[in-house]
Formats: C-alpha cells, structure tokens, sequence
C-alpha cells in the first residue's frame, strides 16, 4: 500500500528493523535455499543500495567491493556448494522481500585460479544470465520486467565451463533514479564448486569494477516521461551461452548495416550531473510517481511502500 503522506512515510522510516530496498543472501541448491553458500556484507543498514552518486557507505560501482558487496570481496563465505555444470539455482533476496524496483538483473561468473573461498574477484567475469523486459506489454515503470516483484533470479550454470570454483555474482539495478545517475545496484555473491563440466572459456570477460560506466545507456536510462525501449543486450557484456559453437559466426547474412553506436549516450537521456537532489531534470518526468515507485536519492529516505505497517 501506497502512504499518503510524507510524515507517515517518515514514522514508518522510523521503525526500527523493517526491511527497506533488499539484498540477496541465499543460494537455491537442488531446491533447498542456504545462506551459508553466500557472502555477507557488513554494511550497517545491509539492504541499501550502491549507487554512482549520492550512495551508500561509500560504494560506488567503481569501488573494488562492488565485486561482492562492501567488505564481502576478501571474506569467505561459510561453506561453497557442490555443483554441477548445467544445474538450476537461484539467489533469493532476504527477510522475504521482492524486487519492486523496475530494471534487469544479471548473474555474473568469476572463475578462482585456486579455492573461491580465498578468491577476491580481481580476475575475469563473465555474465551467465540477464532478465531485462519480459511484459513488453507492461509498464516499463513495474511489471514490464521480468524481475518484477520476483524474490529471486534463477539461473543455469552454463554446461561447458570448465570445472573449478567460482565466485557467483547476482545483481538487480533499479532504474527509477537513473534518468537522475542513480540507478541503484544490489548484489551479492555465492561461491560454487562445478564438476561435470567441459573446457569453454567465455570469451566476452569483463573486470569488476569496470563493467559499468555510469554513461552506459543501460543504466543512465529513463523510465520517465516518453520512454525509449530499454536496450536489448542488458547491462554489462553479452551473455556466455555456454554452448560448444562460438557465438563469433553470424548464423544469417543479414550482418548489421551499422555499428551500434549505443556507446554514446542516448539524446533524450540526462547526460549532465544532476544539479541538485530534488526534482528530476526532464520536464516529462512526473514529479509525484503514482504508481508507488519512491525517490531512493536521500540517503534517509527508506522504502515506506516496502513496510508491511
Ligand atoms: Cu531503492
């Protein structure tokens, strides 16, 4: 239920120990959810998402913890789970919460040269999974994507990887504040142990940070006002398909015409800093959301939407 007005939002901001935005902190192994599979973070208020400008503790996207979360990149996890190339799992977001922020999300894999429980992320990643728009019929703003309202995002370990520990990475970006620069990120890793697998090296890797920039079109997208459609490739690189033929050959003659140029930055996004804090910068941008989508840009602002209250 929507509040209607911003003291009750600001009691309720107020109550101690509800749950506001949401992290992910189980592993769906062979059906059994476990948080002992997961990397925990030690931010004080654990749910709060990272952000390019006006974040949380500090983290940016281009911070060395946005691996696997503030002070989860040189911490093990408890245990890492048995797992085989091909399987099913999914990574849930605690204390029950759904993700009710619209945008994609995306699995990363980071393999360790040695145990992942002493890995810290600083060799390639590359995505196994992406989920942008689902409902092309829906509302970009809510239940357009796929991830809408969902608890968790499910995935394959891709078949042809190579046995070995890795390091699962699993990320949600609410873009309700990008047209802003504030898209949010909200992520965590598990550590795996493949078997079963083949000898693929994913070729499209990318370095955590670095696989965002904070001009990439995917995350510095409005769902305000006259909406473009979101671009099909997703945040980050390409999806690993995990199949034996490379994905190199173009499979019909019809090449592109035209080298994306989706690098740049598209025309109608906001492309300068925000001046200020308060009032999105496209005149399009409706001022007061409707449909219970919340300003998260103050850092005190909580999810009072979020709050069974
Ligand atoms: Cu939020």
């Amino acid at each position: 239920m929507h509040f209607q007005t911003a003291a009750l939002a600001l009691i309720a901001s107020s109550l101690p120990g509800v749950s506001a935005h949401y992290f992910f902190d189980k592993l769906v192994v062979n059906g059994e959810a476990s948080s002992t599979y997961v990397r925990a973070n030690t931010r004080a208020e654990k749910y709060m998402p990272t952000k390019f400008i006006n974040t949380f503790d500090n983290l940016t996207p281009l911070s060395t913890d946005f691996r696997c979360n503030l002070g989860a990149t040189n911490k093990a996890a408890q245990d890492t789970a048995n797992v085989k190339a091909g399987d099913s799992l999914a990574m849930v977001l605690g204390v029950g919460a759904t993700m009710k922020h619209p945008g994609p999300a995306q699995v990363y894999m980071s393999k360790a040269p040695s145990t992942v429980a002493a890995y810290e992320g600083d060799g390639e990643w590359f995505k196994i999974h992406q989920e942008t728009i689902c409902n092309p019929d829906g509302d970009i703003r809510t239940d357009a994507w796929c991830t809408w309202d969902k608890d968790r995002v499910s995935f394959e370990i891709p078949a042809g990887i190579e046995d070995g520990e890795y390091l699962v990475r699993t990320e949600h970006i609410g873009l309700h504040g990008a047209h802003a620069g504030e898209a949010e990120f909200y992520y965590a890793c598990a550590q795996v142990s493949v078997s079963g697998g083949g000898s693929l090296v994913p070729k499209d890797t990318v370095k955590i940070p670095g696989v965002y920039a904070q001009s990439d079109p995917e995350v510095n997208f409005s769902i305000w006002g006259t909406n473009k459609a979101y671009p099909e490739q997703g945040p980050g690189p390409v999806v690993f398909s995990g199949s034996l033929a490379p994905d190199t050959t173009p499979t019909n003659e019809n090449t592109p015409s035209s080298t994306p140029t989706s690098e740049s930055t598209p025309s109608s996004t906001p492309t300068s800093t925000p001046t200020g804090e308060t009032a999105p910068i496209n005149e399009s941008t409706p001022t007061t959301p409707t449909n219970g989508q919340h300003s998260c840009r103050a850092p005190t602002r909580r999810h009072a939407r979020d709050m069974k209250v």
